[in-house]
């Protein structure tokens, strides 16, 4: 491998913090908002920067050597990516919540009911181990509205603070996993010469923080 390939995220929660890292390890690299992609001048690293959602596509199909993304969006894509470290920033929890008067108070509340969410492929795998039958509605965005507007009787959803939550009358009542932000390779190369030494300087911009 003669240059890296990194996919990190074009805008939004886990841009800003991508980018502060591989500068923190010495990358110098130009980051203008228009670009979608960029060289390192210092390192044999190119960065692609791209939608979170096709990150672990990208990663599992070659495009990418490497990428960073939140957990919650590899859980949903179902690809076969490695773990190679964990970053600690992007941090939030996916949560059932319902509207704060349901009469739905546990899992096993939700037989029959309808559930709004963006990532209904985590939400089918979790109610297929709880043996609950539910119907999942696909929305891409504003989750929190749907109750609401009679879309859905509960939802399921990333939650940080909880505020919006609360803005929209919903109130959690289970945590089905946890995500922070990820960086991922492909499975059997993670010894690759370049990976290692990347690995190895975010290692240290970690350990510096703590
Ligand atoms: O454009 P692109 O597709 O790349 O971005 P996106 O809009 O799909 O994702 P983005 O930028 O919103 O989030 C990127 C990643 O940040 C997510 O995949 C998570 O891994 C992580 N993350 C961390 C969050 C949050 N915290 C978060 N709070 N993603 C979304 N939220 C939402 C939440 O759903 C709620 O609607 O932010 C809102 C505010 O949350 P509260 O609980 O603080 O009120
Ligand atoms: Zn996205």
């Amino acid at each position: 491998m003669k240059t890296l390939k990194i996919a990190i995220q074009k805008s939004g929660r886990l841009n800003e913090k991508s980018v502060e890292l591989l500068k923190n390890c010495g990358l110098s690299f130009e980051n203008y908002k228009s670009s979608l992609i960029s060289s390192v001048s210092n390192f044999p690293l190119e960065i692609l920067f791209l939608r979170d959602d096709d990150i672990p596509e990208y990663v599992q199909d070659g495009i990418a050597d490497i990428g960073i993304v939140g957990e919650n969006v590899i859980q949903e894509t179902q690809v076969e990516v490695a773990y190679l470290q964990r970053l600690g920033f992007g941090k939030c929890k996916l949560k059932l919540a319902v509207p704060v008067d349901s009469s739905i108070k546990t899992v096993k509340d939700l037989e029959g009911k309808a559930i709004a969410t963006s990532y209904p492929n985590i939400l089918k795998n979790f109610l297929t181990k709880e043996s609950i039958n539910a119907d999942i509605k696909m929305i891409s965005g504003s989750v929190e509205i749907a109750p609401g507007l009679g879309l859905s009787d509960a939802i399921f959803d990333i939650v940080s603070t909880g505020g919006t939550l609360k803005n929209n009358g919903l109130k959690p009542f289970h945590d089905v996993i946890s995500s922070e932000a990820i960086l991922i390779g492909r499975k059997g190369e993670e010894d690759e010469e370049l990976i290692q030494e990347l690995i190895q300087r975010i290692q240290s911009v970690l350990r510096a923080k703590d």
